[in-house]
């Protein structure tokens, strides 16, 4: 985590041309894995075809792998490290279930708490894409998807401008 360097309780990885990393320095986006220096693996097919079904008009740039063993969990944050921050933000769910908690543009107004199960698909768009969320708790034991248990989830986002060609991955210039 920034400014403290204590490790976060989810456990983080990337796929796409860009990678949502965060040490002491802070949050970033960068093409390569800080550790290995290694260039992070392409996002599946599958995936993108969900973003091309529900958001469209350009390419996802990263796909954040997220972690969370039996006792994790995300504090209430706004997704803003991205320059396009009016390309809706796409989830997917999976493993065991989720207590996400959503509220609105400033940290302390009221908020609400929905239960994710795996498979579940969340988007947030238009107003609600810079709203406060996060997860309270993981429910163990909801779902035996993930060896060992556990929740997977998989943020897809735009961190660039897209171009007037929609910035497709893949495409240069
Ligand atoms: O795990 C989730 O459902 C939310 C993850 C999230 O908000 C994030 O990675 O920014
Ligand atoms: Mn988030």
């Amino acid at each position: 985590m920034p400014r403290t360097g204590r490790p976060f309780s989810v456990r983080m990885a990337n796929l796409g041309p860009l990678g949502w990393v965060s040490d002491r320095r802070g949050y970033r986006y960068q093409p390569t894995h800080p550790l290995t220096g290694r260039p992070w693996p392409p996002i599946p097919e599958p995936l993108l075809a969900l973003w091309r079904e529900h958001v469209g008009g350009c390419e996802p740039e990263c796909c954040l792998v997220n972690f969370y063993g039996p006792g994790a969990k995300m504090g209430l944050h706004r997704d803003e490290d991205e320059e396009a921050r009016d390309v809706p933000v796409l989830s997917v769910s999976l493993g065991d279930a989720a207590i996400f908690r959503v509220g609105g543009p400033t940290r302390r107004g009221p908020t609400v708490r929905l239960r994710l199960d795996s498979g579940d698909v969340v988007l947030l768009a238009g107003a609600s894409r810079l709203c406060y969320h996060g997860i309270d708790r993981i429910l163990p034991g909801t779902s035996d998807l993930v060896p060992g248990g556990g929740r997977i989830n998989l943020t897809l986002r735009r961190v660039t401008r897209p171009g007037r060609d929609g910035g497709l991955v893949g495409e240069s210039g």
